[in-house]
């Protein structure tokens, strides 16, 4: 995953540690310590403060709602949701320790895609008061690579109406500038109970090994209707910028989003993903190179269609089990559209499963 470590680097490679201390100047007066939210960062004024009473002013800078929490030393306060530039105050008296600063929104969603940071706060009158924050090295092990599987029926989706428009709008207006395009396809999009039961197999290798080493191989091959072969070469993560707000990139797992989450499209019902991941492919058509950098979405997420008509069957997918595999292929920017109903690709494996390697 790309964006969890962008904070810390921000702050080993800035120099911004010694701007990122706070004094206070008689030990009753409140440290301010002013907070951004935004996609998907938690900027702190100061992330190294004195014990004793602190005031939290806390903005939301980004386009979707955030929210603030800190928790550490057996405490933990949260503000309530804050809408996009909006506002809240937080006051708390804290003691010397570490905090863990976060956006507690969308079950951890928001804090998995890099909203997190860590606040240290030096004992009264104890040494190191205001000291800078060192850079931090994450100390987790490197996940093992999990390798998922296709299986069970194989479909295609097609062009079609978004199934549940007044659960997706009110989200979708939260979206700003793209909710247009976003709204374009919830009439005609590649979200729809349109489908096809085709045939394919495919099989994907994900590391997520944090910052800018993900990595992916797999190869995906289906034949749709009227007997157009397609083959699907994925060979390294994509961490730019993807259609749709917001931002993403290389491999992520164990994430909650879609949905009413606003986190990525919420022309997805709302689910939990064990593993996804974004990368770029060489696509063929009856073995003819089309692209050699289309874009390409895989989720292994928790069950959203009906077994028999393959329609979506819920608005919050979250608690089912996680065996549905979704392969979407889009042409890469500036790329013309695919030979293929809508110009996309969207082909689902609706038995899936995983295991690490
Ligand atoms: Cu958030």
């Amino acid at each position: 995953m790309k964006y969890p470590y962008a904070p810390l680097m921000l702050i080993a490679a800035g120099g911004l540690t010694g701007a990122a201390s706070a004094r206070r100047a008689r030990s009753d007066e409140p440290v301010t310590v002013n907070v951004a939210l935004s996609e998907w960062t938690v900027k702190l004024s100061s992330t190294s403060l004195p014990a004793g009473r602190v005031t939290f002013n806390v903005t939301n800078t980004g386009s979707i709602p955030h929210a603030f929490e800190i928790e550490g030393k057996g405490m933990e306060r949260e503000t309530a949701l804050i809408q996009p530039g909006q506002g809240a105050t937080l006051v708390l008296t804290l003691a010397g320790g570490t905090y863990e600063v976060y956006c507690p929104v969308g079950r951890d969603s928001h804090r998995r895609l890099g909203m997190e940071t860590r606040l240290t706060v030096a004992p009264a009158g104890g040494p190191g008061a205001g000291a800078p924050r060192p850079a931090e090295e994450d100390g987790r092990a490197p996940l093992r690579p999990i390798r998922v599987t296709g299986g069970g029926p194989v479909i295609q989706i097609l062009p079609g109406a978004f199934p549940f428009p007044d659960s997706a709008g009110p989200i979708l207006r939260s979206f700003g500038p793209e909710h247009e395009a976003l709204e374009s396809q919830m009439r005609d999009g590649p979200y729809s109970n349109n489908v096809a039961p085709i045939s394919g197999r495919f099989v994907v290798t994900a590391w997520d090994l944090g910052a800018v080493r993900d990595s992916v191989s797999g190869v995906a091959e289906f034949t749709t209707r009227g007997g157009v072969q397609w083959k699907a070469v994925l060979d390294r993560v994509q961490t730019n910028d993807v259609p749709h707000h917001p931002k993403f990139g290389g491999v992520i797992r164990g994430l909650y989003y879609h949905g009413n989450t606003g986190v990525h499209t919420p022309l997805v019902p709302t689910i939990n993903s064990a593993v996804a991941l974004w990368s770029i492919a060489h696509l063929y058509r009856n073995g003819a190179l089309v692209s050699d950098s289309a874009y390409v979405h895989v989720m292994l997420l928790s069950h959203t269609r009906r077994n028999g008509d393959y329609r979506l069957a819920c608005w919050d997918c979250s608690k089912n089990r996680v065996d549905e595999l979704q392969l979407q292929i889009t042409p890469g920017p500036g790329q013309p559209r695919f030979d293929a109903p809508g110009g996309f690709l969207f082909v689902n494996w609706e038995g899936s499963s995983a295991r690490e390697e």
